[in-house]
């Protein structure tokens, strides 16, 4: 099947209004794919409901890192995608395209659901050396289960298959903002792998300084591997991100979040996703400006970090 045949790739945008995708350092990319979501469909849509937020943020200067990605961030559109096709197969496409765009660029991939994050750690992985990554996964779920209710894949196994397959080093793999319900073997894996999770819970309340001894042990953990963050919109609070399919009310603060990018933008960072933002359950285009928010902040770190070395 050659590619550019593919249907849901409404590409009438670019993020922040950035220039095509040519040599720029820094690439955005949507993933529009939610074929293997639990509940509410709709985050195929996701990629252009942010990149139309995202316009808002005007001159693009960060008030924290001082600097705009513009110059240095062009939009290589949608993936297009074979929706229709089994999962593999859909996989093995999003798996070449972030590859041979991770080749060239540091990316920042839009969802699409949360399994596109399997392709694109294999990408990442084989760019990066092969070692297994670090990972920061922002999520309400810890998308470890074992089955998709009864299938082998979904949205919530692509963390379990990732570190079954050696993706991602579980000492280096930190959870954030995890609530929702689950069996204790799938809710608890990643520490018992080795790995950190901070759930929702253990942040109430915390901001600023509250969330240095995290940020803290964040650092210390993963040092400088290899680093790949994971942004699931419903890590945020129905309140501020209801535009999702799986929303899960006593969730994070988008300052939380916000927190934790700025701090943490000194981690060796190889990529970032951004997914499960689901437009047509958003209102007043919450949902979407805080994902373009976390994706200027992530891109606006990286970039002053390449600015001043
Ligand atoms: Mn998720």
């Amino acid at each position: 099947m050659a590619l550019g045949q593919f249907a849901y790739a409404n590409n009438s945008n670019r993020f922040m209004a950035c220039a095509p995708l040519d040599a720029q350092p820094f690439a955005i990319a949507g993933v529009p794919c939610d074929g293997v979501v639990t509940n509410r469909p709709g985050a195929r849509f996701g990629p252009q409901a942010i990149r139309a937020a995202s316009l808002m943020l005007c001159d693009a200067i960060h008030p924290v890192f001082d600097v705009s990605p513009l110059a240095q961030l062009g939009d290589a559109l949608d993936m297009r995608l074979p929706n229709a096709s089994p999962l593999p197969e859909v996989r093995r496409h999003i798996e070449a395209q972030a590859a041979a765009l991770m080749a060239k660029h540091h990316c920042v991939f839009l969802g699409g659901d949360h399994s596109v994050t399997l392709s694109l750690l294999r990408a990442a992985k084989a760019r990066h050396g092969g070692e297994p990554l670090a990972l920061v996964h922002f999520d309400a779920h810890c998308d470890t289960w074992r089955d998709h209710f009864g299938e082998p894949s979904g949205h919530g196994t692509w963390t379990y298959e990732a570190l079954q397959e050696g993706l991602v080093s579980a000492a280096h793999t930190v959870q954030i903002g995890i609530r929702s319900s689950g069996e204790r073997a799938a809710r608890e894996y990643v520490a018992d792998q080795g790995g950190q999770i901070f759930t929702a819970r253990a942040l109430r309340g915390l901001d600023g300084a509250g969330l240095q001894p995290a940020i803290d042990a964040i650092r210390a953990r993963i040092g400088q591997r290899p680093c790949y963050l994971t942004l699931d919109i419903d890590c945020l609070d129905p309140a501020f991100a209801p535009g999702t399919g799986t929303p899960e009310p006593g969730g994070m603060t988008s300052s939380q979040v916000l927190t934790f990018l700025e701090e943490l933008a000194d981690l060796n960072w190889i990529a970032m996703d951004c997914v499960e933002v689901a437009p047509a359950y958003d209102h007043a285009e919450l949902t979407s400006n805080a994902a373009a928010t976390f994706v200027w902040t992530y891109l606006s770190g990286q970039v002053a970090k390449r600015l001043n070395g």
